[in-house]
């Protein structure tokens, strides 16, 4: 399955396997912006960056 968005509800969890063929950084973080921040304080919550080195 490809896909660039996966729906996770309360409760769910997603294990992620993917080949890092592209250098740069690449974001993972929730779509619901208040998830995206510390008690409205940015940046925090569900954000990961992966930094893929050519
Ligand atoms: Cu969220």
């Amino acid at each position: 399955m490809t896909k660039d968005t996966i729906p996770v509800h309360p409760g769910e969890r997603f294990d992620v396997e993917f080949v890092a063929e592209n250098a740069g950084s690449w974001a993972l973080h929730c779509h619901v912006v208040h998830h995206t921040t510390n008690d409205d304080v940015e940046p925090g919550g569900l954000l990961m960056v992966i930094n893929v080195q050519s």
